[in-house]
């Protein structure tokens, strides 16, 4: 089977759940870079791009041999372990995957709104609102405040004691936000979800999803330079493909 291809920008945090789940089993993937939101070539709108995913969002993952194409981190993720058979990630069971399911699924207008956090800082040009903020810190707080009193209660992953793809999708939103990297908020608040960000550091694949983070570093009071935002992503697929040269 060919290895599958992974259209998306490295920076993107969509994006780093899928390329975490290839790196930490070790699948290699080709990466294609894809300018989010943009018409041109290359860009997550030009109508080449459309063809394979019709929100014009990335992730968006092709099957090399079949042309079979779909996007939505969430699905990529399901779609990947159910047809590659990583069952430890994502147990061949309804109940266990109907729990799993039902992490990704909240995760969206809820964790996810870590995001916007940080797109606020780094797309000034976007001029999200002071109320659009404040709705997606006090979203998100709400959220983390039921990750670490009920997902984190008394396991050391999300829904268990081992590791699952929920884990991974909400890693790469809620790490950005600590004072490893971008430095926006203050998680202390939160003792086990950031007990649980330590533990995933342990994850294989970590360093290398998190290099573009690392390039960034704190935005808390400043925005990223265009330059640095570019170094950001053209040394995360860097990162990518050595990586991935070691799995083939
Ligand atoms: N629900 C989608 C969201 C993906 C998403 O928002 N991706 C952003 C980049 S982080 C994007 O492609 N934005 C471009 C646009 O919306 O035009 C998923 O989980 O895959």
């Amino acid at each position: 089977m060919k290895p599958p291809i992974i259209y998306g920008l490295p920076f993107s945090q969509p994006v780093r759940a899928v390329l975490w789940l290839l790196l930490n089993k070790r699948q290699p993937f080709e990466f294609r870079m894809v300018n989010p939101g943009h018409p041109g070539k290359n860009g997550s709108r030009h109508p080449e791009f459309l063809a394979k995913n019709p929100a014009g969002t990335i992730p968006c993952l092709e099957e090399a041999e079949s042309g079979f194409c779909i996007g939505e981190a969430h699905a990529i993720l399901t779609y990947l372990c159910r047809s590659r058979g990583w069952n430890d990630l994502y147990p061949d069971n309804a109940q266990e995957q109907g729990r799993i399911d039902a992490y990704l699924h909240f995760h969206h207008r809820n964790i996810r709104e870590a995001s916007t956090m940080v797109a606020a800082r780094v797309r000034k040009d976007l001029n999200f609102s002071p109320d659009m903020q404040a709705n997606s810190r006090r979203l998100f707080l709400q959220a983390a405040a039921i990750l670490d009193s009920h997902y984190l209660q008394s396991s050391e992953f999300l829904l268990g004691d081992s590791l699952s793809i929920a884990d991974l999708a909400a890693c790469v939103e809620v790490g950005q936000l600590s004072s490893d990297y971008t430095n926006i908020l203050d998680l202390s608040e939160f003792p086990r979800l950031s007990q649980w960000l330590e533990r995933m550091k342990q994850v294989a694949g970590y360093a290398e999803v998190h290099f573009p983070l690392q390039e960034i570093g704190d935005i808390r009071d400043e925005p990223p330079s265009i330059d640095t935002l570019r170094s950001a992503n053209v040394g995360g697929l860097e990162m990518l493909t050595k990586a991935v040269a070691q799995f083939s």
